[in-house]
């Protein structure tokens, strides 16, 4: 006999459809359960970890605890994404199908219709976990299962095509990931009133821009630099001055890695060229956002001599040729601006040589600034073309996860800074949520214990005391201010702090060494030693003025919209890099409170990025700093398992003859009466207005195997009546 699994959460096949014959007490030894409130011993990691490892052996990737879902990274292709699954899980119950991201999109989806409220899909995990995918496979699932018409159909693809683009200008191949987003990604889906996808927004943040003129070994430079040079037609980057040899870039050679396996820069170029047709890139544009990317190769082979005292000079004028043309500006200021600094001092203009070190730090700050203002253009224009006004939205977060290297900077900082804010967000909206639906179902609150990550997040972005401010108050600062300064200042300010300890205020209690140039925070996910060298540079963000001067000067329409003539005549200091982020963040905020919440929480199963690998020390941190136990926790708080009457009467109503075959009273008679027949006691369950809320697993799955029992027994006389059974 073969049935259909409908509310099942333990006994699904690796399809999450059917399964033989086999008894739910063998299924839940061999795949674990489908969601973690139902484990025996909550509170257990070793526990959870199990469940997992399960699950993953069996390809089950995806395990919800409650409504938030858990998916580890198969690093392989499963069959599991096909039209099939899509129409699979299109207005299905969340919990009648096997976990799935299609059911969390789907869920979003019905209820942004339903109860006309935007939605957004909060999607986090470290470096490899498989975010972008997550957000991929979530879009893909809109624009397959939506709505649509011919208008729309312009629209959806714009919105896929959105990625390669994005992606090819910012991801790159590092140490962890051959595709690692380097920025940051809030994205919403716009859908019309019959609920057709008819536009979209990205919001993006904090662009790892010092990987452009500086990679770490085994990594690369953004995707769109070898792109061009692998996959360019020969015409084009002729007339670019570009050959086709990665190798002869600086830019391009400092992580020595030009190639990657899993990657086809070729053929992603046709990708890429064919994708920025479709979002309404016109020939010019193209022509003009390419003369930009080549140009940054060539700033990066500019090379100075001079002594490292004495004045720099450009001996590399082949280069210079080549900007002149690519950016429509005069050789010979540009020349002028790369070797000199230009301040306005008391409304005087003074003009002052660069040595050496300072001559290739302008440089290089030029193509930084250059490619991050161009990046910020490719997303404006991006977002020109899918504008929509007055849609309901289900906005997607693909944003980077905690970090933890050997050496943790400026950017590390940022990046583990933002998912304390998001790891503050979700515990403040889940706790929320369960309160809510108590309150909702007239059932009492019991309070839970948490680890409440405000004391972080106030370390680092309170006014006046926090590290932010303090790093600002050093970069305004004239005079000595250096990088140590910056470090003393924090020793003095919050050396107190019970999250904060550096070299001098080690009490020796920790065994982790620390740097002389470094400060530890402990993060809610753990330790992080942050060296600050180079906190005050990249904070600054500075791009002298000349520089900018001649950016203005361009005739490159791109660029003019990037270098504004007005920010030359604005003599106030332009914001600092950490406090634009936290303003950025602090927005994000907003947005996300604005919205239904639903999560996605990806890990990486090991570091080799192999399938079929479960490296457990690796996976039980991500617990950890994922929050995962916290979050089970609170769901599990009160009770297990939860349940609306209509579907809980349905399942199990063959098991008590007076509400077999149908009832017909009110549901919560019904309920009331199967459960006390089934012999529940009082404390192990509650019943709200609409809902069955059963205090620990074992109550149900007794249920459940006293379901399966009966199945058998009648399976084997009238196989029509198991069939009605579920
Ligand atoms: V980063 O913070 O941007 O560095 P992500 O975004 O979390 O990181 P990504 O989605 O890029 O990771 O996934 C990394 C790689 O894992 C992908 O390139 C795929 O090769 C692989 N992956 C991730 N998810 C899946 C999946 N559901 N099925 C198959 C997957 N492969
Ligand atoms: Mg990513």
């Amino acid at each position: 006999i073969r049935w259909r699994s409908t509310s099942f959460p333990w006994t699904l096949g690796s399809d999450g459809v059917r399964i033989t014959m086999e008894s739910a007490l063998t299924a839940r030894d061999r795949v674990g359960v489908q969601d973690f409130v139902l484990l025996e011993n909550h509170t257990s990691e070793a526990a959870f970890i199990e469940n997992l490892r399960k699950r993953f052996k069996e390809n089950l990737i995806y395990t919800y605890i409650g409504s938030v879902l858990v998916s580890v990274n198969p690093y392989k292709d499963l069959e599991i994404y096909t039209k099939n699954h899509m129409e699979r899980y299109r207005g299905i119950n969340f919990y009648e199908v096997s976990p799935h991201i299609y059911a969390v999109s789907d869920n979003s989806y019905r209820s942004m219709r339903t109860e006309r409220k935007d939605q957004c899909i909060l999607i986090s995990g470290e470096s490899g976990a498989g975010k972008t995918e997550a957000s991929k496979k979530i879009l893909q699932y809109y624009a397959v299962t939506c709505p649509a018409s011919d208008q729309v159909e312009t629209v959806k693809d714009r919105l896929l095509q959105s990625n390669p683009v994005l992606e090819a200008f910012g991801n790159a191949k590092t140490l962890r990931n051959d595709n690692s987003s380097r920025f940051g990604k809030y994205m919403d889906i716009q859908f019309d009133f019959k609920g057709a996808p008819v536009g979209g927004h990205i919001l993006n943040y904090l662009l790892e821009k010092s990987r452009v003129v500086h990679q770490n070994h085994g990594e690369r430079n953004f995707h769109i630099f070898y792109q061009l040079i692998e996959g360019g037609e020969e015409d084009l980057l002729r007339r670019l001055g570009l050959e086709r040899n990665p190798q002869q870039y600086q830019y391009l050679v400092k992580g020595n890695c030009p190639k990657v396996s899993s990657i086809n820069d070729r053929s992603d170029w046709k990708v890429v060229r064919k994708a920025l047709s479709v979002i309404g890139f016109s020939e010019d544009e193209v022509e003009e956002l390419l003369n930009i990317i080549a140009s940054v190769l060539h700033l990066g082979n500019i090379q100075y001599g001079g002594e490292d005292s004495g004045n720099a000079y450009i001996t590399t004028d082949t280069q210079i040729k080549y900007l002149a043309r690519l950016l429509g500006v005069d050789g010979l200021v540009l020349k002028e601006a790369l070797t000199h600094k230009k301040i306005i001092a008391k409304g005087e203009e003074l003009k002052s040589p660069l040595n050496l070190e300072q001559a290739s730090s302008a440089r290089d700050a030029l193509s930084k600034a250059v490619y991050g203002r161009t990046f910020t253009w490719l997303v404006n224009k991006i977002n020109v073309s899918l504008a929509y006004k007055n849609a309901s939205v289900i906005g997607l977060l693909d944003i980077y996860g905690f970090e933890v290297f050997q050496h943790n900077s400026f950017e590390q900082f940022c990046i583990n800074y933002c998912n304390e804010k998001l790891q503050q967000l979700f515990i403040e909206l889940t706790l929320k949520s369960e309160q809510d639906e108590y309150e909702a179902e007239g059932i009492t609150w019991e309070p839970v214990q948490y680890f409440n990550n405000k004391i972080i997040c106030d370390l680092v972005e309170e006014k006046f005391k926090g590290i932010i401010s303090i790093l600002d108050e050093e970069c305004l600062r004239p005079g000595d201010a250096s990088d140590i300064t910056f470090l003393e200042k924090l020793e003095n300010t919050v050396g107190g702090h019970a999250h904060l300890t550096t070299h001098k205020l080690t009490d020796g209690k920790t065994r982790k060494v620390m740097g002389r140039e470094e400060f530890r925070l402990l993060h809610y996910a753990g330790e992080v030693n942050y060296n600050v060298n180079g906190f005050l540079d990249k904070n600054n963000d500075l791009l002298f003025r000349n520089l900018k001067e001649v950016m203005c000067m361009s005739d490159n329409k791109i660029l003019t919209q990037c270098f504004d003539r007005a920010e030359l005549k604005d003599s106030r200091r332009p914001e600092t890099a950490a406090t634009q982020f936290k303003t950025s963040l602090a927005k994000l905020m907003e947005i996300l409170m604005s919205k239904e919440p639903s999560y996605v929480r990806c890990i990486k199963p090991n570091d080799a990025k192999q399938a079929g690998r479960f490296d457990e020390v690796l996976i039980r941190h991500q617990v950890k700093y994922l929050g995962l136990m916290e979050n089970l926790r609170v769901r599990r708080a009160g009770f297990a398992y939860r349940r609306h009457y209509e579907t809980f009467l349905q399942r199990y109503k063959s098991l008590c003859p007076e509400t077999w075959p149908s009832w017909q009273g009110k549901l919560a008679d019904g309920v009331s009466t199967l459960v006390k027949h089934l012999g529940y006691k009082p404390e192990e369950y509650k019943l709200g207005r609409s809902k069955i809320f059963i205090r620990f697993p074992k109550t149900l799955f007794a249920t459940e195997d006293a379901l399966e029992t009966r199945k058998h027994s009648l399976g084997e006389r009238e196989s029509h009546v198991s069939h009605a059974v579920v």
